[in-house]
């Protein structure tokens, strides 16, 4: 009798083959995902190509680029996978989940350290990577934002 197992259909595995970042020069959100790419090598992992967008003359805020972020902000990351015969993407804005996004497919060298169950410093050690990172693009960045109006 046949196995339960060997009776499942798999689907051909579904990797990601493009990536397209859109980022600026003077963008720090853009740096640290620009920076991460970098550390992990991943141009030499995957196609990958660099859209420079220009912040300071405020392409950021024209109709092409609203369309790929209504957010109007850097970085995007536009990640191409095969559908069969098509070629499908997803569009990933905020830093950090771009940054997670990457560390999920490309974990070498890790941003993350791992828990390790046994060992609580490892656990306050990963929780502080968190706490930089949040410091940085939730609490110093956004005040910082053009987007922001500054008060009277
Ligand atoms: N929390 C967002 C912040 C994105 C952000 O504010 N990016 C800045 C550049 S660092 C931006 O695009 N600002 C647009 C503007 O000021 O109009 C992230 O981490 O991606």
């Amino acid at each position: 009798m046949a196995s339960i197992a060997s009776k499942r259909i798999l689907r051909p595995s579904i990797r990601p083959t493009f990536l397209h970042l859109y980022t600026a020069p003077y963008s720090g959100c853009s740096a640290r995902v620009r920076i991460t790419a970098a550390l992990k090598k991943i141009p030499e992992k995957i196609k990958m190509e660099y859209h420079t967008i220009d912040y300071r003359g405020g392409e950021h805020q024209e109709e092409a680029y609203k369309k790929l972020n209504p957010n109007m902000s850097l970085p995007t990351l536009v990640v191409e996978y095969p559908d069969g015969e098509e070629t499908r993407s997803i569009t990933i804005t905020q830093s950090l989940a771009i940054l997670d996004w990457l560390e999920h497919w490309f974990p070498e060298p890790a941003l993350l350290p791992s828990v390790n169950e046994e060992d609580p410093a490892s656990w306050a050690d990963r929780a502080r990577i968190w706490e930089l990172a949040s410091l940085v693009a939730c609490d110093i960045q956004p005040p910082q934002s053009t987007r922001i109006p500054e008060e009277d």
